[in-house]
């Protein structure tokens, strides 16, 4: 290129020096060359070139003919030769066009006599009318295939290829899945290639490659009733009953405050949950429910009925009745007892204490006469502990709830005791009279 343009600068300080020396004639000057028109043109000058000789026709120079830029001079004879200053050339022959620009890559397009042709450039080529020169069309500069493809140049042509997981003709590349993997964590791919998304999932641009989770909650697929809230969950959602309720019939129920409430003749002994405060501020709890002839208990606090051994060192010792208050039964049952009881060596020394929930501490109750834990029944004909022999102290409590036992230290192994669960009920259950 830089060599081309230094020469047509060059050719041009040549024209103009050759039009000064035309003028005075001086021969001696370039172009002029020595020869002569008669014996140095049809070597030296192109076809489309004239010739001007000395009158002695010792010298002699080419030249182009108005509407052709360049020196005259063949590409043999280290010329430009002559080109259409517009670049149109017109061909009767395909030498015609080579001869024209001196160029490859060119060709004539004939007319349909077949006489006058134009010359053009070969397909994939395009003229550069600086330099005469038909140059390779860079087809990837140009945007020829489609975006998901690779271009490739080729002197005269190129290629589009899909890539990844496009196919098609590379001008037009269609994505496609081969595995799951393909698609996005949410969807699946499907044996025609495209995508599909997993049930509960939607695809904002139609592609099945975004599939987000749909929130039922928010578009209004899923009401729920009173007392509960839409939980929307990737790939589903549900309905929540607020603290307090259960899910029933569609319809969010507040928990019964005991086994008995929500007694029924087909209800079965289990763990139920029930709510002992109701709507008050404690949360629902699972309670075991046991079922009788036409009611049922409930069942709190110890659920292990081996006697523990009470410690020599004395202390106290609280009573686990895990998230349920046991005064919250007390007050809405019409009935509960509790199951107390004392084995005792003749090394106990002093009383065993109870302090119920109320934070009332009893050593012996109101119909015993002497100290010891045989409930409110009367079922210690005599008190046996605690009077330096050994003995068993049995009995309920009624509606009373035991929080903690006290007892006294020993040189010795006391004895063993045993705290009971809490059984509430609407009525006595038998067991706790003589
Ligand atoms: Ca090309
Ligand atoms: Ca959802």
């Amino acid at each position: 290129m830089v060599t081309r343009r230094s020469s047509m600068l060059l050719t041009a300080v040549i024209l103009y020096v050759a039009a000064r020396a035309s003028a005075q004639d001086d021969y001696d000057a370039a172009p002029y060359r020595d020869g002569s028109c008669s014996l140095n043109a049809y070597d030296d000058c192109v076809s489309d070139a004239l010739c001007k000789s000395n009158p002695d026709h010792t010298r002699f120079m080419c030249y182009c003919p108005d509407g052709f830029d360049g020196d005259g001079f063949s590409d043999a004879a280290g010329g430009t030769g002559c080109r259409p200053t517009n670049g149109i050339a017109t061909c009767t022959a395909e030498s015609d066009c080579f001869n024209a620009f001196q160029t490859t890559n060119v060709f004539c397009e004939f007319s349909d006599d077949g006489l006058n042709g134009v010359c053009k450039c070969n397909e994939g080529f395009t003229f550069n009318l600086e330099d005469y020169t038909c140059y390779d069309v860079d087809e990837c500069l140009n945007n020829m295939c489609s975006m998901n493809a690779k271009c490739e140049n080729f002197p005269g042509s190129y290629s589009c290829t899909c890539e990844g997981n496009y196919v098609g003709d590379g001008t037009v590349c269609t994505w496609r899945c081969y595995t799951h993997g393909d698609c996005n964590a949410n969807s699946k791919c499907r044996n025609d290639g495209s995508c599909k998304c997993d049930a509960g999932f939607s695809s904002a641009d139609g592609t099945n490659r975004d599939c987000a989770d749909i929130d039922e909650c928010a578009n209004g697929e899923l009401t729920c009733p009173d007392k509960a809230d839409c939980v929307n969950t990737a790939g589903s959602a549900h309905c929540e009953c607020q603290d307090g309720f259960y899910l029933a019939d569609n319809q969010c129920k507040p928990y019964d405050k005991t086994c008995n409430a929500m007694y029924s003749a087909d209800m079965t002994s289990g763990v139920y949950t029930i709510d002992p405060d109701g709507e008050g501020p404690k949360p629902p709890v699972d309670v075991y429910c046991e079922v009788r002839d036409g009611f049922a208990i409930t069942v709190v606090g110890p659920r292990d009925t081996s006697p523990e051994k009470m410690p020599k060192s004395g202390g106290t010792s609280n009573i686990n009745y895990g998230n349920v208050d046991p005064q919250d039964l007390l007050d809405n049952s019409p009935f509960c007892s509790q199951e107390i009881w004392v084995e005792c060596t003749k090394n106990l020394v002093g009383s065993v204490s109870w302090t119920d929930v109320s934070g009332n501490t009893y050593t012996s109750w109101p119909s015993q006469s002497n100290e010891c834990p045989c409930g409110q029944m009367n079922q210690c004909d005599t008190c046996n502990c605690g009077a330096g022999a050994a003995g068993l102290d049995q009995g309920y409590i009624i509606n009373m709830a035991v929080s903690s036992v006290t007892f006294p230290s020993s040189n010795r192994a006391p004895g063993t005791y045993l705290v009971g669960p809490l059984r509430c009920g609407p009525e006595p259950f038998g067991e706790e009279t003589v």
